[in-house]
């Protein structure tokens, strides 16, 4: 379909265009135009804007990034058709490894994934013939690679399912979300949980590894001091303040109350 610029939703229309295109070419699964449209429902509560809390998550996801000595991005296939040259330029910057990782695995899927992102310029892709299996999850994506997200000691997982983000902290390594709702599980369990647009996210991320690479002590101070608890609670606390905003606007004027006397 084609969409008329005009159209006030025009960037919004796009992105879900492009998801639908990607679901026929085989890339997208059916499952990930749901998990699309609930993350664009929280996306308008949070106002369509990196927040600060999610700038500050972003930061401290990139110093953990520099900081670490086998970075790797896991990618989905939503990941893939929305932002996959976002993906293979902040891979570049760290510089980080990158595995497709699916939920819904089928080889046909990893394959066309690869693809996309050697295409987007990605320059280190696995996914095709795994060689590990994650602990204790059982689903398809415990499947990877010793030198991909099994052997990564952070990894950055942009729309993950909450029981590997959980199956991945208990291996002890740094896992670094990207996800809209901040109640799913993955935000919940994450180790450095950004509620944000993976689109808003990943470039910002990339930004902030250019300037910290450059100051390391920079990196080591962010990566200490960073408060997972207080961050998450700073988001529930934009939610409360925006959500206040939005009904005060709608909320009609209260007329003074009249005296009893006056009444009669
Ligand atoms: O490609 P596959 O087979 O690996 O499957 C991918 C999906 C996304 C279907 C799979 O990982 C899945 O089922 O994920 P969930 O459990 O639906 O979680 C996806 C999360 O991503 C939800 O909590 C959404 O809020 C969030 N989300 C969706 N779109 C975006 C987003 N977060 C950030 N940016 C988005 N554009």
């Amino acid at each position: 379909m084609k969409i008329p610029k005009s159209h006030p939703r025009f960037e919004s229309l796009q992105r879900r265009e492009r998801l639908v295109r990607a679901w026929k070419a085989g890339v997208v699964v059916p499952e990930g135009l749901i998990a699309h449209g609930r993350g664009e429902a929280f996306d308008y509560l949070l106002g369509e804007e990196t927040t600060a809390p999610a700038l500050v998550a972003e930061k401290a996801a990139a110093a953990f990034l520099v900081r670490a000595a086998r970075p790797v991005i896991s990618v989905n296939g939503n990941v893939a058709a929305v932002a996959a040259s976002e993906v293979a330029r902040l891979a570049k910057s760290i510089p980080a490894t990158v595995e497709v990782n699916l939920f819904h695995r089928t080889e046909a899927r990893v394959r066309i994934i690869t693809l996309i992102l050697r295409r987007a310029g990605a320059p280190n892709v696995l996914g095709l013939r795994p060689d590990a299996r994650i602990p204790k999850l059982e689903s398809k994506r415990a499947v990877s690679h010793r030198r991909g997200v099994y052997g990564a000691d952070v990894v950055l997982v942009p729309l993950e399912d909450g029981d590997r983000a959980e199956a991945l902290v208990r291996m002890g390594k740094v896992v670094i979300s990207v996800d809209l709702n901040p109640l799913s599980r993955t935000s919940q369990k994450a180790s450095v949980p950004i509620v944000d647009e993976v689109r808003r996210a990943l470039p910002t991320i990339e930004k902030f590894v250019r300037e910290l690479r450059k100051d390391p002590e920079e990196a080591a101070r962010i990566a200490a001091e960073y408060d997972r608890a207080g961050n998450l609670g700073a988001v529930y606390s934009f939610l409360d303040w925006r959500l206040g905003i939005l009904s005060r606007r709608v909320r009609p004027k209260q007329r003074p109350k009249r005296s009893r006397a006056k009444r009669r």
